[in-house]
């Protein structure tokens, strides 16, 4: 009894030194980026990169901006694994506490199951002892589970490339469209933008505001009007007017989930019928924070009007980016986008090596 209280007493005090030593860790990197900034803009003009004007202020660096927007995640899962790292033997205490991190960082009951399983078959064969070991193995897996190779969205043969936005209210479908739309319109394409969420005044005010900011066209009829008709116009505005990409928003809220899916199905009909192979993508935007929500989210949207794709907003406010893990386990789908803020340059390609590879990085 006692030894148990001073081994968990012990843990306790592994855990905040550990806890200490990661603070201590951020303060360091977050000094070293200020002094790298700094000493950027004290660099002599003429030994500057010569680069475009930016209209909004300088945005951080790719990876920079990335690592920040998962470091919520990174503590949650691997704070509590590294707290498990030790070179104890593997035991079932040791295989409880794994279960319960893995659970925390929300990979989810299958993952979570998955990943107990490939540690006990290889301590049961002897091909691990240590539970530093076990973790490592943890982490190894959970790269291969993110590792879907290619990663690029479907593209139109010909004409306009046309992508669906679907998801349930308030995940961040109309902000994810207004960075997209800027994205490609960044990289010269021709852009058009469908305001499918007739249902709110609001909801089309939001839409052109983003368009504005973007530079880009949209079509938008009046509140209440049949989102499928301004699918219809869009995409034939699009095809005559030869624009590269269409990007459509729809609702996320209509009064039974049978009505919503109903009227994303007709939205995907009526798009197919001018422009054979759209949409291209249908894509469901997922916020972060939803954790668990978000796999049967997944789920519905999948079996209702099936779905090419994934983008997961809001990663940046969240310890919970564990479901990332999840749902790329359980679904044969990629995350193409991942939303790290509400500025217009707050979203990412989702690439599954350096979220793998920022979660187990040592700070
Ligand atoms: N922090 C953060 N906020 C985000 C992100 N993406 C979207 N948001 C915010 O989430 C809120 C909802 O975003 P919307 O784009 O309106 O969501 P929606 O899915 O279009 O919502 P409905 O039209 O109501 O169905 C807004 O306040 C956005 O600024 C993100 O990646 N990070
Ligand atoms: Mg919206």
């Amino acid at each position: 009894m006692l030894f148990n209280k001073k081994k968990k007493e012990a843990k306790k005090e592994e855990k905040e030194k550990q806890k200490q030593f990661e603070e201590k860790s951020r303060e360091i990197s977050e000094q070293l980026a200020r002094a790298e900034r700094d000493l950027k803009e004290k660099e002599p003009v003429l030994e500057k990169e010569i680069v475009a004007p930016v209209s909004e202020k300088e945005p951080e660096g790719f990876f920079s901006k990335f690592r920040k927007g998962i470091s919520k995640t990174k503590r949650m899962l691997v704070g509590g694994l590294m707290d498990l790292a030790v070179e104890d033997p593997i035991d079932d205490d040791f295989l409880d506490d794994l279960e319960d991190s893995l659970l925390a960082a929300d990979l989810g009951a299958n993952t979570t199951a998955k990943v107990i399983e490939i540690i006990e078959k290889q301590a049961d064969k002897k091909e691990i002892e240590s539970q530093s070991q076990a973790v490592n193995l943890v982490k190894d897996t959970i790269s291969t589970i993110l590792d879907k190779g290619n990663q690029d969205l479907p593209l139109a043969e010909s004409g306009p490339t046309v992508y669906l936005f679907v998801g349930v209210n308030g995940v961040g479908k109309t902000t994810s469209i207004g960075k997209i739309a800027a994205q490609y319109k960044n990289a010269g394409k021709k852009v058009l933008v469908a305001a499918g969420d007739t249902f709110r005044a609001a909801a089309i005010e939001q839409l052109d505001e983003w368009c504005k900011r973007a530079g880009v066209d949209i079509v938008k009829k009046d509140i209440n009007s049949d989102p499928s008709a301004t699918m219809y116009e869009a995409a034939r505005k699009a095809i005559d007017e030869n624009y590269d990409i269409l990007l459509c928003d729809t609702s996320g809220r209509l009064h039974t989930k049978k009505n919503l899916m109903d009227e994303l199905y007709k939205m995907q009909k009526v798009l197919k019928k001018i422009i054979p192979a759209a949409p291209h993508a249908s894509l469901l935007v997922l916020d972060a924070n939803t954790g668990q929500n978000a796999i049967m989210q997944t789920r519905e949207f999948s079996a209702h009007i099936g779905l090419d794709g994934l983008i997961v907003t809001k990663l940046d406010g969240t310890a919970k980016g564990g479901v990332i893990i999840g749902i790329v386990n359980e679904f044969d789908i990629m995350v193409y986008y991942v939303g790290i803020g509400e500025g217009i340059n707050d979203l990412q390609p989702f690439s599954a090596r350096l979220f793998a590879e920022s979660l187990f990085e040592q700070a």
